[in-house]
């Protein structure tokens, strides 16, 4: 349709994209073969017959699985190269990209492989499509705290270069006051916080996120909406909450992609964006998200201009970069 090209046009960052959910079927077997590692399935078919999920925990252990074959440092600039030029052609000017060290740590592979790769990616993007980016560090939440310190031990070479921490994996049990000191160590260096909160987990996590952690910016937020208080707070705050509409499908966060709240929270004054969280499993890239919830019919031209501003005004960029793209 008419609005669909419109909002596949418009200019846009991406704040909540995990890079080790980028890996294609395609590309996953790929690196399998180069790097000699078995994979427990015999076709790009059967993978994404795999990807058939009711809750976030069955994602992530299919998830942490496809992460096995990410060994060598071509293998993470590779994998940011291919989401860059996914997102370049999705007019995505700026993106704002998870990475999971521990996944890869766990597994022996060195923290500075990871990051340098991934770095190396975000040069070439930078250099071939004229993207910019930044790289946030994910602690995962089902490890102990503990473990996070480490991790955030070493990144120490590459505080310079990590705009900031967030947390991410499985939500329900591990709310962020388990990690309100890592958070705090972060700060202290510089860093910048977002968290995941209110996907599967109650509104009481994402106000612990603003209290505990502080955080500067809200990844999912859509159970906030369950108290009205929290949301006045948010609203008045101006956080950003980087939504992911397809991504809450596969996860049965929403039931359907029109009873998607995002239309919800522009109304209630909410600084919402559009993004892909893991676009290889969860059927598509930026610009499918944003289909997605034009399908429904209830936004506007105006309203995807909004939602494509708040990319940028919820970015990490300074204010002069941000204006730039307004
Ligand atoms: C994630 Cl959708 C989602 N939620 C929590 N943790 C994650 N890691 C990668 N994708
Ligand atoms: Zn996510």
């Amino acid at each position: 349709s008419d609005l669909d090209s419109f909002v596949a046009g418009l200019p846009k960052a991406e704040l909540h994209l995990h890079i080790e959910g980028s890996l294609e079927p395609e590309q996953m077997f790929e690196f399998a073969r180069r790097n000699r590692i078995d994979i427990p399935f015999a076709s790009v078919e059967e993978v994404r017959a795999a990807y058939s999920f009711s809750r976030l925990q069955d994602f992530l252990d299919i998830y942490y699985q496809g992460a096995n074959v990410l060994r060598t440092e071509e293998d993470f600039r590779d994998l940011a190269r291919a989401y860059f030029a996914r997102a370049a052609a999705d007019n995505v000017r700026h993106a704002e990209i998870f990475f999971d060290p521990q996944t890869h740590t766990a597994r022996g592979i060195p923290f500075g492989v990871v990051a340098d790769g991934l770095l190396a990616g975000m040069a070439d993007a930078q250099a071939e499509h004229g993207i910019t980016s930044r790289l946030i560090l994910c602690f995962l939440r089902h490890l102990e705290e503990a473990d996070a310190f480490e991790t955030l031990e070493q990144a120490a070479p590459y505080y310079d270069r990590i705009a900031g921490v967030g947390l991410d994996s499985s939500e329900l049990g591990h709310p962020p006051e388990k990690f309100a000191r890592v958070f705090a160590a972060a700060r202290s260096h510089g860093l910048k916080l977002v968290a995941h909160a209110g996907e599967e987990g109650p509104p009481e996590y994402v106000a612990q996120a603003l209290d505990l952690l502080e955080i500067d910016r809200l990844d999912h937020g859509n159970r906030s909406l369950e108290d009205p208080l929290l949301v006045t707070r948010l609203a008045r705050s101006g956080m950003t909450l980087t939504v992911c509409p397809l991504s809450n499908l596969k996860l049965c966060v929403v039931e359907d992609i029109r009873q998607h709240p995002i239309e919800r929270m522009l109304r209630l004054g909410l600084r919402a964006t559009i993004n892909s969280d893991d676009p290889a499993y969860f059927g598509g890239y930026v610009n499918d998200n944003y289909r997605a919830i034009a399908g429904n019919g209830t936004l506007s031209a105006q309203d995807f201009v909004t939602l494509a501003r708040h990319s940028f005004l919820g970015s990490f960029l300074p204010d002069g970069e941000v204006s730039a793209h307004l």
